[in-house]
């Protein structure tokens, strides 16, 4: 297959960079941290969206360099940002369930800490639904030792995948992550708006903390705020950037 060949010689030849978005707190229009992207400028057919290349990735066992790429990446670029003065952000990663099923995920994520000089705290790993439901030994064992490391741990795309609630209280996650799906349904739905309240109630009775995604208008961002949902990611306030846009996009927002 034409695109593993290439995505195996796009890590080597740097066609693979981050883009990050940032993650506000509407209140005081603070920045809390950023989420990032992977991109694959292909030199041929253009820009991939990882959209289909993390498929690719898995099947071909791939995706353990590309994870691990991109973790470098983004606590490298973390620790530029800390050493900056911008203490009080974080970088958020995400996770393919078979990098999360790897023996060797714990210590390449210690690795890449060290390696980067980053202080966990400054790291939050986005959880897919689907690595949350299954083998509930290995996840637990896996969040614990993140959770006491000091690493933060997020529920991506909540509320869209597997309906069960039940691993919610049994796993350490700080944070849960909104859908753009039920962000967009809201604005339209009735029902959409109740979905969302009710995960606000959830993740208050289970004192986690919860931003909606995708969000684009002001509208969006009106019912959000008057629900409770005090943290935004979205086209709203900005797409993904890349790095060197991320401090001047700080210096100018608010
Ligand atoms: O940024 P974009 O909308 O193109 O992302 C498309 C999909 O790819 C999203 O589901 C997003 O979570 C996923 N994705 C983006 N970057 C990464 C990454 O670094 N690792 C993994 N596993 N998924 C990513
Ligand atoms: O699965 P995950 O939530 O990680 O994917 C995030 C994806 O959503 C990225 O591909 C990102 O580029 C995209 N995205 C971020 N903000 C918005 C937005 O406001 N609207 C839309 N349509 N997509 C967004
Ligand atoms: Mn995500
Ligand atoms: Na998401």
């Amino acid at each position: 297959l034409q695109i593993e060949k290439d995505l195996y010689q796009a890590l080597e030849r740097q066609e693979i960079s981050l883009v990050y978005q940032p993650q506000i707190q509407a209140a005081g229009g603070l920045i809390v941290g950023w989420e990032a992207l992977v991109r694959w400028q292909h030199p041929e057919m253009g820009w991939i969206s990882p959209g289909e290349f993390i498929a690719v990735a898995e099947e071909t066992g791939l995706i353990l360099q590309l994870g691990q790429y991109v973790l470098r990446h983004a606590c490298r670029q973390m620790a530029i940002w800390r050493d900056l003065g911008y203490r009080d952000w974080h970088v958020a990663v995400n996770l393919s369930v078979k990098e999360f099923r790897e023996a060797s995920f714990l210590a390449s994520v210690s690795a890449i800490l060290q390696e980067t000089d980053l202080e966990p705290h400054y790291l939050e790993l986005e959880l897919t639904e689907r690595i949350a439901m299954e083998n509930e030994e290995d996840t637990l064992q896996k969040l614990r030792y993140l959770k006491e490391q000091g690493v933060k741990l997020s529920i991506d795309d909540f509320g869209t995948g597997y309906s069960s609630l039940s691993y919610l209280p049994l796993y350490p996650i700080d944070k849960l992550k909104i859908a753009r799906e039920l962000v967009v349904m809201a604005e339209h739905k009735e029902e959409g708006m109740e979905i969302i309240a009710a995960i606000l109630s959830l993740a208050h009775a289970l004192n986690l903390s919860v931003i909606a995604e995708g969000v684009e208008t002001r509208e969006q961002l009106r019912f959000l705020l008057a629900q409770g949902c005090r943290q935004i990611q979205g086209y709203y306030f900005s797409k993904p950037l890349p790095p060197e846009q991320c401090v001047p996009f700080a210096q100018s927002f608010k």
